[in-house]
């Protein structure tokens, strides 16, 4: 690939499940189509009908490293997890380096705060108890918990948080809901809503000035995808 081509190829990265399969119908707007099912192949780079335009394949919360260090120039990721890795809750361009010029309005969800039923959160908020509290979203937890003035012991988990409570591990867990049909099968009750939660587009600020021509196509499109979904 010479100077030129590296240019124009533009490279999205995306996570396998929900992320991938809530962006296909914005790509699908804009008129790329992903050539490949990522459920059946085994390959990380899925080429589209574009030959300019190339999917990458990543972890969900590796895609903001991706697109920061320009392993590739957008992608499409939670902000819970955008939160996490330190883009910040701001629009424009955040403090990583990492532009953020659409909310996508899909993979919405929520980040709340669950106890098992038996557990008196709101009694031991108001006593003052201090909490152990288990997730995988460490800075969103410890920035509510700190504004509510809530005491708390934070264990960082990579998963099944909702074992913690059930468990002995943590009274409390904080932790994504969507349907609330986990929480309600571990017995879990939600007490408190952190946050709404959906996807974002993020891009490489590089990309944004080298490629400007070609990325600015996609997001007018993107935007007037999300914008139609809105309407219908
Ligand atoms: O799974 P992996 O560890 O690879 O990474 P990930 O969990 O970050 O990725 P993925 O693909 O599971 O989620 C990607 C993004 O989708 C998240 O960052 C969120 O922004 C968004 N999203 C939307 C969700 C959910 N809805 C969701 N329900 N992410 C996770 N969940 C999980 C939640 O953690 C809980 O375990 O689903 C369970 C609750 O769902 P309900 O419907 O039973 O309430
Ligand atoms: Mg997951």
């Amino acid at each position: 690939m010479n100077g030129n081509e590296k240019n124009t190829m533009l490279t999205l990265a995306l996570s396998k499940g929900r992320i991938f399969d809530e962006t296909m119908p914005l790509l699908k707007a804009a008129g790329i189509e992903v050539l490949e099912d990522p459920e059946k192949s085994r390959k990380l780079i899925l080429p589209t009908n574009h030959a300019n335009v190339r999917v990458v394949l990543v972890r969900a919360s590796d895609v903001p490293t991706y697109v920061q260090y320009g392993g590739a120039d957008l992608g499409v990721t939670g902000l819970d997890t955008l939160i996490e890795h330190g883009g910040g809750v701001a629009g424009g361009v955040a403090t990583t380096g990492l532009y953020q010029p659409l909310d996508l309005q899909i993979a919405k969800c929520r980040m709340s705060v669950a106890v098992r039923s038996d557990f008196d959160y709101a009694a031991m908020v108001k006593q003052g108890a201090r909490l152990k509290v288990a997730t995988k979203y460490t800075t969103i937890a410890r920035d509510f918990f700190a504004t509510k003035g809530v005491h708390v012991d934070l264990v960082k988990l990579y998963g099944s948080m909702e074992l913690a409570p059930l468990t002995g591990l943590a009274d409390a867990i904080v932790d994504l809901v969507s349907t609330g049909n986990t929480l309600k099968a571990n017995h879990l009750v939600e007490v408190e809503r952190i946050m709404d939660i959906s996807s974002r587009l993020v891009v490489n600020q590089a990309s944004i000035k080298l490629k400007m021509a070609h990325i600015r196509p996609l997001i007018d499109a993107f935007a007037q995808a999300v914008d139609a979904r809105k309407v219908g």
